[in-house]
């Protein structure tokens, strides 16, 4: 690739254009980004998992819709996605295959189990929460089909992210032994959320490259850092503690000092050994073995649809 293309792609993302799909742009740009959306497509599809848990000992109906509405809405989360990496020229078999083959990451903290109801609210205020924290700088994602899929995928996020805290504070009013299973979902879901936003920056080694090329706008610390501060006051208000002694308001700052996460633990995760790994590959696997026939029967009906235009 010669230095005169570059030069002119990268003038082209500092003067803030989109990159569309058939536009020439560096092999590497193209990789991280197909990397990046994948993955990010497979956590919305993964991320069905834990919540699908609860579906059918939802407490109410009213939760019950909501839920699957949210649910619902991961799975279109995934589609867009898939579609928007597609425009890079993978095909959805191929990243489908590189998922259930192990070889594909999706987020760390669809790995963590869903042990009581409250785990479906601090899914939705941590989880959504911090997904949106991270997923609003994508909207300006210099890559235009990434950065338009975000646009509806975060007034999504954001629903989820309220339901979530609605549902917290209905327990919190509630009984005691509900009010501890607040606590108990934040104690275990905190770590885990913070995270999400990937590894300290002096560990990320993606980061350099795709803040300059505009895919990402700030760096995980950064992000981690705004989750915290909006984090913080809401756990107030809710009326729970946040597992971290570290925790402190720095006035000169004005941010909240916070402890880190155990990056063994993070590490372990995203290789495959987490607590529910297995559990999620085998539950994605079936589900895809079990949609077979869906995929064939839509490909039998397109063949036909395609001889009847030909005759
Ligand atoms: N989990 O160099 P960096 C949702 C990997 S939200 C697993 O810092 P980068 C909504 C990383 O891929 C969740 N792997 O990488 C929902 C790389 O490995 P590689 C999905 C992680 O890309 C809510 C290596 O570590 N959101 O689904 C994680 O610059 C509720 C080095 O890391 C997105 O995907 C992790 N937490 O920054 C659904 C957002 N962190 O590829 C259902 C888009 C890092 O070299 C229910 N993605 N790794 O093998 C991003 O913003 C970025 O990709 C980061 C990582 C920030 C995740």
């Amino acid at each position: 690739e010669d230095e005169e293309k570059l030069a002119a792609f990268q003038a082209r993302i500092d003067r803030e254009e989109k990159i569309e799909p058939n536009d020439w742009m560096p092999a590497a740009y193209r990789k991280t980004l197909v990397r990046q959306i994948s993955q990010h497509a497979h956590s919305e599809v993964v991320g069905m998992l834990p919540e699908g848990n609860w579906v059918t000992r939802a407490p109410s109906l009213k939760r019950k819709a909501i839920l699957l509405a949210k649910i619902q809405d991961e799975g279109g989360h995934g589609l867009y996605l898939y579609s928007a990496a597609e425009t890079l020229g993978v095909s959805r078999e191929e990243l489908v295959d590189q998922l259930l083959s192990g070889k594909a990451k999706y987020s760390s903290i669809f790995n963590y189990p869903t042990l009581n109801w409250a785990d479906v609210g601090a899914v939705g205020w941590l989880v959504d929460g911090a997904a949106i924290m991270n997923q609003i700088p994508l909207c300006r994602c210099s890559f235009g089909p990434y950065s338009r899929a975000m646009i509806r995928i975060c007034k999504e996020e954001s629903f989820h992210q309220r339901q979530g805290y609605d549902l917290l504070v209905a327990m919190m009013k509630g009984t005691a032994e509900q009010q501890e299973m607040v606590q108990d979902a934040v104690n275990r879901l905190w770590w885990p959320a913070l995270m999400m936003f990937g590894p300290s920056d002096k560990d990320s080694k993606h980061s350099a490259a795709s803040m300059k090329w505009k895919i990402k706008r700030f760096t995980n610390d950064e992000l981690r850092q705004k989750f915290v501060d909006a984090t913080v006051p809401q756990a107030k208000v809710l009326g729970i503690t946040l597992p971290d002694p570290d925790l402190k308001f720095n006035e000169e700052t004005g941010h909240w000092e916070h402890g880190q996460p155990d990056w063994n633990e993070f590490y372990n995760t995203i290789q495959g050994n987490g607590i529910c790994n297995k559990q999620r590959m085998k539950d994605r696997i079936k589900a895809h073995e079990d949609g077979a026939w869906v995929r064939e029967a839509a490909q039998a009906y397109a063949a036909k649809q395609a001889a009847k235009k030909s005759a």
